[in-house]
């Protein structure tokens, strides 16, 4: 009785653990397991707000693939980069707290001092614009031709509450205005 009893519990931990790995082994995760998944939050003069979802980063021969699961955004089309840092909190600039302001500029390492298209010369953050539903759905994924996975650690998701004409003029930045949401890429990869 007692032998029946020991040969069943080990059957029974035999079962969960060709479970476990074969569940592991199956998972997209597992498969591309650089892929790394950034919170965004809205982001208000207090610091960071409610989230909205997550952007999925992962590699491609092509450049760095941004999938966005995000909801609740304002629909159209929004100007979305990579900035330096790795803070979403707001900075006080002319006496006032600007929502995210401590995540810097667009990320910039070779000083061009230029925003254009993400396939161009100027800041390498600059990624294509996020385009969010009528439902306020943001799902589109987004290629980035020049960014590696390296680049991204320490920096920040940036989205704005304009578009994004990948140009200083008429206005600087590509004229996607204040920022609305962003995400502190995770370290570690
Ligand atoms: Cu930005
Ligand atoms: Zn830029």
């Amino acid at each position: 009785m007692a032998n029946q009893r020991k040969f069943l519990l080990v059957k029974a931990m035999v079962t969960v653990i060709t479970t476990v790995i074969t569940a592991t082994a199956m998972s997209p995760a597992f498969a591309a397991s650089a892929d790394v998944a950034t919170q965004m939050a809205v982001v208000n003069e207090q610091g960071t707000g409610p989230m909205v979802g997550q952007i999925l980063i992962s590699e491609s021969p092509y450049g760095l693939v941004f999938t966005p699961s995000l909801k609740g955004l304002p629909p159209g089309l929004h100007g979305f980069h990579v900035h330096e840092n790795s803070s979403c909190e707001a900075k006080e600039k002319d006496g006032k707290k600007v929502p995210a302001l401590a995540a810097g500029g667009h990320y910039d390492p070779a000083a061009t001092k230029q925003h254009g298209l993400p396939w161009g010369n100027g800041h390498l953050g600059d990624l294509p614009a996020l385009f969010v539903d009528a439902e306020g759905n943001a799902t589109q994924p987004v290629l980035a031709p020049r960014l590696k996975m390296s680049d991204l650690a320490g920096r920040s998701l940036m989205i704005h509450a304009g578009a994004d004409n990948h140009a200083d003029h008429p206005a600087p930045l590509g004229g996607g205005g204040p920022r609305i949401v962003c995400g502190v890429i995770a370290r570690g990869h």
